[in-house]
Order: structure tokens, then sequence, then C-alpha cells
């Protein structure tokens, strides 16, 4: 049975990034969150249509960031040097970030989002402008024979149907191939109190018990988990098939059931606190931004996340408390952040000696980008930042 533990009410399409003349009829969903006694799963109460989120405007360039860059690099060298694939799937490879690093005659994309799509076509990867399906996998089986590595990033979390997800990478994988994906963790998202994992992309928020149940009752098995500091704290699955008996379980696997067993992640009740939290979250956010323009300091926002427009609608904040939000991505600039239509600046035309206080949108990257924005930080400037908790840093 599905129960209810948080409610962030009105929210937009996050990635939605709108011009002038698109504030009338936005479209809005109510944003809660569910447990699933059965399988443990936590997921959102309502799903947003993908076609909605996932077509041929998608803003999200996995490659803006240097660390991502690094990220997919070094596992790409080490997946290809543990386990020797020939042929290589990703599902949603977004900008070739991940396969760029593979040799393209036996790589093959999977990717929904036209303008996605087409650059890693661009680039001699055979893509399949798609969302992922059974009906996908056997035609991807009879074109190209199975797959010896499947591999996703911050993908698997965006899909409503999960058993035909399982079943489509069974049927794909060969005998001893394995499937690698990594998402954010629900573990993480608890104990840092980032509650802003939460928007309509992400359909569902995974632990590993949960994800057990699932991929078991699919003909599938973990048998590894890698975690992340990434996005805020992701956990790398590593999928193979029952029937392989070659591979089992390691250590990894025992460790992190363990751990989310002894955080409650399987408990009802473990929710309802978080939910308290989340709420007292909101309150000293908005708290600290009024007291800040109560003082008359010029308070922006650095990265315009999808987990932003989370934050700024769930806690009511305009552009009477936020100025406008700076952003690297060409996309997103001159554009306006969805449900709050804060405007959306290049960093060169706003991240300048006018700032007294950004909070940070992209706190994933605050090592990056503490990294670069040194000059700010020694003329004073300082950061907000709710995770894990409601505080300004510099
Ligand atoms: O799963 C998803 C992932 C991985 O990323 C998607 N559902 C959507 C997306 O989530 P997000 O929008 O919260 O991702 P980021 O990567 O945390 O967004 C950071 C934003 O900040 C980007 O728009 C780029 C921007 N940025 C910036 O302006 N200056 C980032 C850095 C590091 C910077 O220095």
């Amino acid at each position: 049975m599905k129960k209810e533990f948080l409610d962030l009410g009105k929210q937009p399409i996050a990635n939605k990034f709108l011009n002038k003349g698109e504030f009338d009829n936005e479209f809005l969903f109510d944003l809660k969150a569910v447990f699933d006694d059965d399988t443990k799963l936590v997921s959102l109460k309502e799903f947003v249509a993908p076609e909605m989120m996932f077509n041929d405007d998608y803003t999200y360039h996995a490659s803006m960031s240097d660390t991502m860059k690094i990220h997919f690099k070094s596992l790409a060298d080490r997946l290809q040097s543990e386990f020797n694939p020939v042929n290589v799937l990703e599902i949603g490879s977004n900008d070739g970030i991940f396969i760029r690093h593979f040799n393209p005659d036996n790589t093959f994309a999977v990717e929904p989002c036209g303008n996605f799509a087409d650059m890693t076509n661009d680039m001699e990867y055979k893509t399949y402008p798609e969302f992922w399906t059974t009906k996908l996998s056997k035609l991807i089986k009879q074109e190209h024979g199975t797959m010896d590595l499947i591999y996703a990033a911050n993908c698997i979390c965006h899909i409503h149907d999960l058993d035909d997800t399982f079943t489509a990478v069974r049927n794909l994988l060969s005998e001893d191939g394995i499937f690698v994906f990594e998402d954010p963790s629900l573990l993480r998202m608890m104990e840092r109190g980032s509650y802003d994992q939460l928007y309509d992309e992400h359909a569902h928020i995974f632990s590993v018990t949960a994800l057990k149940n699932l991929l078991e009752r699919n003909g599938l098995e973990i048998f590894r988990v890698d975690n992340l500091n990434v996005h805020g704290g992701s956990n790398r699955i590593y999928v193979k098939l029952k029937t392989n008996r070659y591979r089992t379980h390691e250590q990894s696997y025992f460790s992190n059931l363990m751990q989310e067993e002894t955080f409650g992640l399987d408990v009802f009740n473990t929710y309802e606190i978080f939910a308290e939290r989340v709420e007292k979250s909101k309150n000293e956010l908005v708290s600290m931004l009024k007291k800040l323009k109560d003082d008359g300091k010029k308070v922006i926002a650095y990265g315009a996340a999808s987990k932003a427009t989370t934050v700024f609608n769930y806690c009511g904040i305009d552009n009477s408390l936020i100025e406008y939000i700076t952003d690297t991505t060409p996309s997103k600039i001159g554009k306006h952040q969805p449900g709050t239509h804060i405007p959306i600046i290049s960093p060169d035309d706003g991240f300048d000696e006018t700032v007294d206080v950004a909070y940070l949108g992209a706190w994933n990257f605050k090592t990056e980008i503490m990294n670069k924005e040194t000059s700010y930080l020694s003329r004073g400037g300082k950061f907000i930042t709710h995770v894990p908790q409601v505080m300004m840093f510099s």
C-alpha cells in the first residue's frame, strides 16, 4: 500500500524555463511523495507525462560541469578495464558525456530528447530518439544483438514503469552482461534533508532495498553498490541476470542494505519525521532571506538547477527575495525559473561586485563552485544553502 508522507505544494515542470510571454497557464501539478509498504519504494504520488518533460527543448546539459566530465571519463575507463564489454548501450545518453569514451562501432544510445539524440547521432553513435521500453529493447536486440554493458545515469529514476524498464534490460543483456545505473540515493536525501531531489522528473528516489525487490521480481540481481558524492549523493548499482551464477553479491551490497535498515528506510515513521524537518527547513530559509532583504543586502541564486525550482516554489520564494539567478547553461540564460518566474542571467552579467549573498541552487557542486569563486569569497561574498540545514557560509 502507498502512503503519502510529504506535500511540496503546486509545482511546475522543473526544467521548463520560460520566456516572458509564456507565464500564463503554466502547467502545475501536486508534488507529493509516497512510500510503498510492499516494495519500500519512494515515488511521486502524481506522475507528469514523460513527453512534457523530455522533449526537444530539454535544457539539462551534463557536460556543463567539469566535475561530471571527470566523473564519466573515469567510470568509462574503469568499466572498460574491469568488464571489457563489446556491445554497449546507454539509456538516456544526454549530450554524450559518457558514451564519447566508447567505440561508436558497437556503442548505441537511447535518448528521447531530440536535441540530444541529434548530438550523439552526429558523434556517430547510433541513437534511438525514443523512450526506453521493452518494445524498443526487442528492436535493438534484433538489429544489434545482446549488450554486454547497459548503462544509465540519472535516468532510471525518471521512468514511471520500473517493471517494464527492468524487463527491457533483462531482454537485452547478454548472459554474462552487466547493467550499471546511478541515481540519487534515498538514504543521502533523508540524511541531508535534501528534499529538492523531488521534482517532476524524479518519479522515484531509490533505496538499494527497494531496487533489490523490484529487480529480483524481474529476473535481475544486484551484485555491487558504489556510494557516490555526485548529485548530492548517489548510488551506482551493478546488476546481473539472476541466472548468471558467475558473479555473487559483494560486501557493498550487504553493507548498503544494512545501513538502510539501520536508518529505518523500511519504516513509514522515518518519512513522517523527514517531512517535519522539511517544513522547518522552509521556515528557516524564508526567515533568513527576509532578514537579508530587510538589511538591504542584494541576494541572488547561483545555479538554476531543477532542485532550486522545487525549493523556491515550495517555499514561496520569488524575485522580491531573490533578485535573479545566474547560470552558465546557454539555453537557460534569458529565460525565467518555472513557477516563480525569477529571471535567469549569465554569471558574466550578474555575478559581480554588487552581489552580497548567493543562494547555492547547485549545492551539489559546492566544491567546484567554491574553488572557482575565490574572488567573490575573498571580497566578503557569502553563500546560502539548505543542505544539510539552512546556513550561510563563506
Ligand atoms: O537527474 C537529473 C540531473 C542529473 O540533473 C535531471 N533530472 C536534471 C538535472 O538536475 P539539476 O538541474 O538539479 O542538475 P544540476 O547539475 O545540479 O544543475 C546545476 C545547474 O547549475 C546547471 O544549470 C548548471 C549550473 N551551474 C552553474 O551555473 N555554474 C553549475 C555549475 C557547477 C556552475 O559552476
